[in-house]
């Protein structure tokens, strides 16, 4: 399979894409369907951005697999077929890979190249591009499709360098793998990643410490294999699940309960919490009753189920409590899912560290200082988490007019206009960006496809209508961050400190990222943008 050569020096496209995961494969084939010569720059080796990189042991999808795919193909939905309902992640890394070569998209893809820094020049209305590889590249369009949480996060820890033993970040995972059978492991983290890891490796290491600051509400993953008869089934409502996916609150196949949780009597309460628990995925949280995410009592009781079924799993009561979030309210921080997490505690080779008291004081020799006391460990894994939404841009060192810099912009107020665009940045647009809902409350592929489709059709409008550049004004720019803004304020989300709001990476000013006014009302307001031919845009 060939790939697109590094060798020239400074080169001309229509559009240059960052990005070959989800959002960028799809990206590269819209715009060369439309005729346009285009570049991926991707700093893996290969095809699948997230599920490259992400290869951790227990990484796994928790969407499940008949929503998580590309709608752009009859024949590619024909073709491929899902083995279970939560695949790990080789699975979804070898579904990249095929749709790669299927589409013949890798002769477009520059691997192994990271974007060190682009600029505007709005004279020639072009972008110049920098990259580690010591090339330029000029385009008129510059799509980030660089990721919401590709941007890795490594506290700093004392002492890093004096550890012998190995450490390895979860989102840098080597590609040969680790052996880490029989080894005595550190987990640092216990987000959605740290708590797959965990439940994954118990069974394999011969003592593994979690070192836990905050607990979380993670609720039951019920996977299960798939044979034909299933698949068939999935197939027959493909045509109707690619358009409703699109009009629910978080781009799933499910949306939330009708009728008010407070109207329902105790005992129905219960069945309903019962009912959605039983089904094993994140419907317990976003399909549930959206006054969770207003009511403080409601909020309370729901929490409370959870705990109590937490309780439930742990033998240890201490080490239950210690594993059950109180500071928070379910749902308002990520809810990680979970096959055996839970269990994992109940071995005799697994221990909790809290930390949340007693921080880590960093590496020795032989492994992690906490409160004084040394954990002697072979190897220590870091599920620290990323610099989510922003991270991936603001590390690119992005100038727009006038020479502004959207890192320095950023690290004052996370801005954007429908997470697609920023103003004083023309022709940039942004994939997964800030103030969309792809940033946390989407089905990621629903949410890529859509805000890819955008961008294509905008694109598509500049080059027909003769015009060189687009930019949101500073007033649109204004009524979305505010829209934005009233609508994450109204929730009880922003009482909760997590990455949603960007409380994990020091200093990063505080905003919900991603939009929390639904998929489908955010759906309409980009195609209200698209249809009015871009009010509120200025167009050059
Ligand atoms: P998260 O959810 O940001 O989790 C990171 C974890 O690392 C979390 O438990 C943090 O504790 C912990 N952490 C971070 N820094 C430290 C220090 N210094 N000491 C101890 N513990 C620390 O990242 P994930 O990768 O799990 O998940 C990110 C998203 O990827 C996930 O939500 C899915 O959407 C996919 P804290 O909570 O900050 O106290």
């Amino acid at each position: 399979m060939s790939t697109a050569s590094s060798s020239a020096a400074t080169e001309k496209f229509d559009a240059i894409v960052v990005g070959a995961g989800i959002a960028g494969l799809y990206q590269l084939y819209r715009l060369r369907e439309m005729g346009l010569k285009v570049r991926s720059l991707d700093a893996g080796s290969q095809v699948g951005g997230t599920w490259y990189w992400n290869r951790y042991p227990g990484a796994r999808v928790d969407s499940q697999s008949y929503i998580y795919q590309y709608w752009f193909s009859d024949e590619l939905l024909e073709e491929w077929d899902w083995s279970q309902r939560f695949p790990a992640q080789p699975e979804t890394e070898r579904y990249l890979n095929y749709v790669a070569d299927k589409f013949e998209l890798r002769k477009d893809i520059q691997f192994n190249t990271t974007v060190t820094a682009a600029n505007w020049d709005a004279e020639t209305a072009l972008w110049t591009i920098n990259t580690d590889t010591d090339e330029t590249f000029v385009t008129p369009y510059f799509v980030s499709c660089a990721g919401m949480l590709s941007a890795p996060q490594t506290p700093p820890f004392a002492n890093f360098e004096k550890f012998r033993g190995a450490i390895a970040h979860t989102a840098r995972w080597p590609r040969e793998g680790m052996d880490l059978a029989g080894k005595r492991v550190g987990v640092i983290g216990t987000g959605a990643t740290g708590i797959q890891v965990i439940q994954t490796i118990a069974k394999e290491v011969s003592e593994l410490k979690v070192f836990q600051r905050s607990p979380q509400y993670a609720i039951p993953m019920r996977n299960e294999d798939y044979d034909d008869a299933a698949r068939d089934a999935w197939r027959a409502q493909y045509p109707a699940l690619r358009e409703s996916v699109h009009h629910t609150f978080a781009g799933f196949d499910y949306n939330f309960e009708t009728g008010a949780y407070l109207d329902l009597s105790p005992e129905q309460r219960t069945a309903a919490l019962e009912r959605l628990w039983a089904d094993g995925s994140l419907s317990f949280w976003i399909g549930g009753y959206p006054e969770m995410f207003f009511d403080e009592t409601v909020n309370a009781e729901v929490s409370e189920f959870v705990r109590q079924k937490i309780r439930a799993r742990v033998k240890d009561p201490v080490v239950a409590e210690k594993l059950i979030p109180t500071h928070f309210g379910f749902g308002t921080a990520r809810v990680p899912l979970e096959t055996e997490y839970y269990d994992a505690y109940n071995r005799d080779n697994v221990q909790l560290v809290d930390v949340s008291e007693t921080p880590i004081e960093g590496f020795t020799e032989n492994g992690l200082l906490v409160d004084g006391r040394e954990y002697e460990l072979d190897v220590v894994i870091l599920a620290t988490g990323f610099d989510a939404g922003t991270g991936a841009l603001s590390r690119m060192d992005v100038h727009g007019r006038d020479g502004r810099s959207l890192t320095e912009q950023w690290r004052k107020d996370i801005r954007s206009t429908l997470g697609l665009q920023v103003h004083g940045f023309p022709n940039l647009f942004t994939v997964a960006g800030p103030l969309a809902p792809s940033t946390a409350f989407c089905n990621m592929t629903t949410c890529l496809q859509q805000q890819v489709d955008w961008i294509t059709d905008c694109i598509a409008y500049l080059r027909k209508q003769d015009l060189k550049a687009i930019e949101p004004s500073l007033e649109k720019e204004d009524w979305w961050v505010k829209h934005h803004d009233d609508t994450a304020n109204a929730t009880l989300l922003m009482a909760t400190h997590s990455w949603y709001t960007g409380d994990n990476v020091e200093g990063k000013p505080r905003r919900l990222l991603s939009y929390i006014g639904g998929v489908g009302a955010y759906r309409q307001f980009c195609d209200e943008a698209r249809d009015s031919h871009y009010e509120g845009f200025a167009l050059s």
